[in-house]
């Protein structure tokens, strides 16, 4: 018998998409976890799409192997390329960012005037616009990328002075478009979410992909009948990263205020 004890994974370039795991332990508290993040090979962002497939189904390889129920593909870069594909082979659900991201902005956006803001290799791919188009033909799509946000964010200069002029350097051009609606479509983004706020002005609806995937992942658990109601015995998150668990130990358990974390090192090559 499948349980529904076994965990949900969680895959990511690296320590991003801890921004997506933060919102499950909050909307699932009673869910096992695991994430393994791709540290040693971040960022994803400026690589060639078919290395991005490469490294995303080693990881995928990898979290199958240790009997997850479903799948949540938390980096962009990585959903933009390689969901498709991951989808068709793969006997368990599994999910992306970039789908939920898409519908939340067409229900909170009034004119389908919506941009669009990520890595080189997420605006490259064009499925947030495609996705956008494919629900709203009329949606007007401006996509961006923002080369400069992760290193930002990866400096720890998210509140910076620099972070506020290179932030508002970037978007200049996107705003003369007028959305009502911008979707940050990068695990990083919401870090820089009151700056991009400030600099878009207080009326655009901004889109956090992640939070809003959680709240798919929580209707498809109900959907496959998949929820672990029985939340006797330990409750286990368990992180796995291709860096040095020092480093990842130190920004995750800061990030997600657990005192205590597991976070094992693997290698994926070979996967
Ligand atoms: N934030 C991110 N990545 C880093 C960082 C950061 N260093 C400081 N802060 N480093 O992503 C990436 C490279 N590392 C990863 C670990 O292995 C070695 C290489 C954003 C984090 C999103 C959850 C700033 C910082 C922090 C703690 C919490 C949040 C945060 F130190 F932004
Ligand atoms: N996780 C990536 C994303 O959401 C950002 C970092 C990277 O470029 O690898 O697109």
């Amino acid at each position: 018998m499948l349980s529904n004890k076994r965990p949900i994974g969680f895959i990511d370039s690296g320590v991003g998409g801890l921004t997506v795991v933060k919102e499950a332990m909050r909307q699932l508290p009673n869910e096992n976890i695991i994430y393994l993040g791709d540290t040693a090979r971040c960022p994803y962002g400026p690589r060639p799409a078919e290395q991005v497939i490469e490294f995303t189904w080693q990881m995928t390889r990898f979290l199958l192997a240790q009997e997850i129920k479903m799948l949540v593909i938390a980096c962009n870069t990585a959903t933009a390329v390689a969901l498709d594909e991951i989808k068709k082979n793969v006997d368990i659900p599994v999910i992306g960012v970039i789908e939920p991201g898409a519908r939340a902005a067409l229900k909170a956006s009034n004119t389908h005037q919506i941009a669009v803001i990520g890595t080189q290799g997420t605006v490259k791919s064009g499925v947030y616009q495609s996705e956008l188009q494919k629900k709203a033909p009329d949606a007007q799509v401006e996509s961006l990328a923002c080369p400069k946000f992760v290193p930002l964010v990866e400096s720890n200069q998210s509140h910076s002075s620099i972070a506020k002029k290179v932030v508002a350097e970037t978007l200049a051009p996107l705003k003369v478009a007028r959305p009502d609606t911008l979707i940050m479509g990068c695990t990083h983004y919401p870090l820089l979410r009151p700056i991009i706020q400030n600099v878009m002005g207080d009326e655009v609806h901004l889109i956090d992909s992640g939070a809003e995937t959680v709240s798919d992942v929580s209707a498809l658990l109900d959907y496959f009948q998949l929820n672990n109601y029985h939340h006797t015995g330990e409750k286990t998150c368990q992180f796995y990263t291709t860096g040095s668990e020092k480093m990842f130990e130190s920004i995750a358990s800061d990030w997600l205020a657990l005192a205590k974390m597991n976070v094992k090192h693997i290698d994926l090559e070979g996967n």
